[in-house]
């Protein structure tokens, strides 16, 4: 079955309206943080807010299209409300957070219950923060980057869905059972209510009401119960993480790390000391002789038990009241260790999912197993789609009619489905049954680099830049050693991950592309503005002409997402390449930074890097 976005008629149904405060969505680093009464309308195409003033016509003052609203939920939070009304509730959309403010819970309820339904195509198994953002970080998950994955599970239709089929190797990440703790006993007033037992423990199943949660208690019974009369339980459970080895030793850990090799790669194991915890971390390390050095340090975890609850830290400065918290808050902040915690390294699980979709070796989907939610963009194939297929979200590329070889495309599709790094966007499998054919592929949540990096100009700090880099020429060293040439490597081409991963995607499309504006060199299509002198005159691709390619990358990473020689025609790039011109340094690029560019760019491909040779030089800049 495919489901489309629904269609909609000409004259948009109102849903609910009413009077609400809203906060300002702070859309510029200027802007206010006020809160304003406005008149809300919902009908069954946006979401839009009127100033109401008396004796005068209302004025829009903003219209949110609810094919853009990604997530809906309450707000739980002890902030002060500085406004008359006090159940606020959010409404994630593009990349803004609207925080709006009911009178009362009922009719917050009727709101949330309402745009959830508006919207529930558009934000399948997504997480949310369901704090507020404020003074610069994430109040629930202490993130501070406020475009940050959420921290908890998001569930679009307002129903929690039943609890995951246990994973054999007992692991998943953050999805955790939320424990609550009986503080007091209670006698239900009500047939749904459910009695509580001082200090026995709950399963909470629906935390949605603020002031009524329902809970499951050790029987299976559930029912409500009043929040004032339980407590969180700190959940010390770190076995269920992917970071958790449990039975490495030190040395192992240090194997495994080095092995690994990955600057900010770690580990959390059981410590000598019976019953606590240290955490290893990989690390390169600048010497005296200013060269980079592998250094593995280990931290143990240490607890305060005499602050109630009790506190755990690995920096004394840094105190959180569960391990899983002091990890997550280590994840983005270094705050005195020898490196942030940059990659989860396990010995114990298989790479997660992608194993299992590739282990089946199937690369024919059935039309059937896919759902397409709304489409979000198109490509140079043809539009491109968010959709599910086996309840993972994936984008699925409709290719236009006449413009592939098709039939030379399925015979070469399995070979691009084996090509699996966690640097390149994954092929999962191919609709053939139908032409249009359907490619069906990783879905990666912040678009295309171009856009990411137009989209957050000025807010990268070196690092965030050196990492893009380092994170596509770690693809581009994969397809290398496997002899695959990507073939129209730029920044349009790399994609970008919730938690900002650079990945390389559209690798060897473009051989059975038809439209000869892309394929031939004096085509209007064609990307000269990439293009090794080889490849504009022989059409002679390699990997070297990739490694140029890959130059150009550099250049628009840290131009951040202009266009190359955006004062010149594409005739005219070519007479400045014939003359030995090149790219200038972008003002934000460091010098050596510029080199690797230049020696990219050296006419003979000889005398280019290999990706590997420049992902080592990169990483020593780190
Ligand atoms: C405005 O402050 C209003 O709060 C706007 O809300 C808000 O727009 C603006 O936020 C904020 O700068 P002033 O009226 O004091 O200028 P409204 O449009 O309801 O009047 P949003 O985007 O929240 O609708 P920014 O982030 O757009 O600047």
């Amino acid at each position: 079955m495919v489901v489309k976005y629904p269609n909609f008629i000409m004259y948009p149904r109102v849903i609910l309206k009413d009077t609400l405060y809203k906060k300002s969505q702070q859309k510029r680093r200027t802007s206010p943080s006020n809160y304003k009464e406005r008149f809300f309308v919902l009908n069954t195409q946006d979401l839009t807010y009127f100033e109401n003033r008396p004796g005068k016509k209302a004025t829009q003052k903003g219209c949110i299209e609810l094919s853009h609203i990604r997530c809906v939920e309450n707000v739980r939070s002890d902030l002060p409300i500085p406004c008359e009304y006090k159940y606020p509730f959010q409404i994630a959309h593009d990349s803004y957070y609207l925080y709006v403010f009911a009178p009362d819970n009922d009719c917050r309820l009727k709101w949330v219950k309402a745009l959830k339904e508006a919207t529930q195509l558009n934000s399948l198994f997504m997480k949310y923060h369901p704090d507020f953002w404020g003074e610069g970080k994430w109040r629930c998950c202490l993130q501070t980057d406020k475009q940050a994955t959420g921290c908890s599970e998001y569930y679009p239709s307002g129903a929690k869905p039943l609890p995951p089929t246990p994973d054999p190797s007992g692991r998943y990440s953050y999805s955790e059972e939320r424990i609550v703790v009986a503080q007091r006993n209670f006698n239900p007033k009500e047939d749904t209510d459910l009695p509580l037992h001082k200090d026995e423990e709950y399963v909470v199943i629906d935390s949605s009401e603020p002031n009524w949660w329902t809970v499951r208690d050790k029987n299976g019974k559930i029912g409500t119960v009043p929040c004032i009369y339980i407590t969180e339980k700190v959940s010390n459970n770190v076995e269920k993480f992917e970071w958790y080895n449990k039975d490495i030793t030190r040395t192992e850990a240090e194997e495994l790390l080095m092995k690994e090799n990955k600057d900010g790669g770690f580990v959390v194991r059981d410590s000598k000391h019976a019953g606590g915890y240290t955490v290893s971390i990989f690390a390169r390390v600048t010497g005296s002789d200013g060269e980079k050095y592998p250094q593995i340090k280990h931290y143990q975890v240490r607890v305060k038990e005499e602050d109630e609850p009790t506190k755990y830290y690995l920096a004394e400065k840094y105190l959180f009241s569960s391990i899983p918290e002091l990890i997550r808050y280590h994840q983005h902040n270094a705050a005195g260790l020898i490196s942030r915690l940059r990659h989860c390294v396990s010995g114990n699980v298989q790479n997660s999912s992608r194993i299992t979709a590739l282990k089946s070796g199937k690369w024919e989907i059935h039309p059937d197993e896919l759902i397409l939610s709304e489409e979000v963009g198109s490509g140079q194939f043809g539009s491109v789609w968010r959709g599910f297929w086996h309840e993972r979200q994936v984008a699925v590329k409709t290719v236009r009619k006449g413009f592939m070889s098709e039939e030379e495309f399925k015979e070469e599709a399995h070979i691009m489905m084996k090509l699996s790094h966690p640097k390149l966007v994954q092929l999962f499998g191919v609709v053939t049954q139908r032409s249009p054919l359907y490619l069906v592929f990783e879905f990666m949540e912040n678009g295309c680099l171009t856009d990411f990096l137009r989209g957050k100009k000025g807010c990268f700090s070196p690092d965030d830049l050196l990492t893009m880099c380092m994170d596509i020429s770690d693809g581009m060293v994969y397809l290398e050693s496997s002899n695959f040439i990507h073939r129209d490597l730029a920044a349009r081409n790399c994609l970008v991950s919730q938690d900002s991963v650079v990945k390389i995607s559209d690798f060897g499309m473009t051989r059975f592309v038809l439209d000869d504006q892309y394929t031939c060199s004096h085509g209007s299509k064609f990307p000269v503005r990439w293009s090794s002198p080889e490849v504009i005159r022989f059409g002679k691709y390699s990997s070297k002409s990739d490694v140029w390619s890959f130059g150009v990358i550099m250049w628009e990473v840290y131009s951040e997402g202009r266009t190359p020689y955006d004062n010149r025609s594409n005739a005219e790039v070519v007479e400045d390449l014939n003359q030995g011109k090149r790219l200038p340094k972008p003002r934000l690029c460091p010098q050596n930074v510029h080199q690797l560019m230049e020696w990219s760019w050296k006419e003979k491909p000889e005398d280019r890097p290999s990706f590997a040779q420049l992902l080592h030089q990169l990483d020593c800049l780190e």
